[in-house]
């Protein structure tokens, strides 16, 4: 830690509707694969922190599931974990995705954060025209909330330097809260199982992906520097089992493998993963509820 010098630190909560792109912004913040992503609403389940430092100034990014109303046990769980993550944050960056645009939803989601300074950074406009992207800016700004509004696109990389300078201004003095060579708090397992379940996000439809669960069965280091990964996809009906499997085995063994190629870059070592198909038709409710 930088112990002699003045440093400065601050915590900044993504928060958005599903889908707004929070996932794909804290890993092109951080430059490595921390928080799963997919085309489909309500990916992000928990709190994924990545740590930035720049100079004296340690940013804590907060990635938080996507706020919508919640009827489910598993859609309040999310939900609270979005929340827990606004309280955590010393300041919120509202991410809007500029195709949507100001929804009813995400007025309510920004009337409902309370004495934090908010920040907006309109997303996705390698989307759409110039002159939509510009009265949406306007309309935003209209409501007098925002500090900031910046304009960016997370999937290319294009002016989210921009936040990171300003947020670096923001940072009010005090110790960091990481050490300096970490750059997410995520253990490596729960990170592997996110891995799993990004690909069964991607691979299987309707309502699937939303009743599963990865979960490490075992994780054993092997002696070659390799690693036996042994995990369970946890799902609620024995009738589910057959599609998570697919004919002869080919769709778990396209999750298993694909799963595999992801984890080996990141964890930078040779994976054997092995998945199971597990029915626990009380899981959510147990669980979470
Ligand atoms: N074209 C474009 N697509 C983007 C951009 N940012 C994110 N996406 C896409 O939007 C989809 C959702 O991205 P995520 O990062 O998973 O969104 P999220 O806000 O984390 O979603 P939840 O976790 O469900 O709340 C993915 O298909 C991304 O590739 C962007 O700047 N431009
Ligand atoms: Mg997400």
């Amino acid at each position: 830690m930088m112990s002699d010098k003045i440093t400065k630190c601050l915590k900044v909560g993504l928060i958005g509707e599903p889908n707004a792109g929070k996932s794909t912004l804290i890993n092109q913040l951080i430059g490595e694969k921390i928080s799963i992503v997919s085309p489909k609403v309500q990916t992000t389940r928990t709190l994924t922190r990545g740590i930035l430092n720049v100079g004296s100034t340690q940013l804590v990014f907060i990635d938080t599931p996507g706020i919508f109303k919640p009827s489910k046990t598993l859609e309040k769980y999310i939900v609270n974990n979005a929340r827990a993550g606004i309280d955590e944050s010393d300041l919120i960056c509202v991410l809007i995705d500029a195709k949507r645009g100001l929804t009813p939803e995400l007025n309510r989601i920004i009337v409902s954060i309370k004495d934090k300074p908010l920040i907006a950074a309109i997303n996705k406009v390698d989307l759409i025209k110039k002159d939509l992207l510009l009265k949406l800016a306007e309309d935003i700004n209209r409501l007098n909330i925002f500090k900031e509004i910046f304009m960016i696109s997370a999937l290319k990389n294009d002016g989210v330097k921009d936040v990171v300078n300003h947020l670096v201004s923001q940072a009010p003095n005090s110790p960091w809260y990481y050490e300096e060579d970490l750059y997410t708090d995520t253990p490596s397992r729960s990170l592997a199982e996110e891995i799993t379940r990004e690909q069964l996000f991607l691979l299987l439809n309707r309502e699937l992906p939303y009743s599963l669960k990865v979960e490490t069965e075992k994780w054993e280091d092997q002696k070659d520097g390799s690693l036996k990964l042994h995990q369970a996809i946890v799902i609620l009906r024995s009738t589910h089992k057959n599609i998570v499997v697919g004919a002869g085995g080919q769709k778990i063994k396209e999750v298993g493998r694909r799963a595999r190629l992801e984890l080996q870059k990141i964890l930078e070592r040779k994976v054997h993963l092995f998945l199971y198909v597990k029915v626990r038709e009380d899981w959510v409710d147990k669980e979470l509820g």
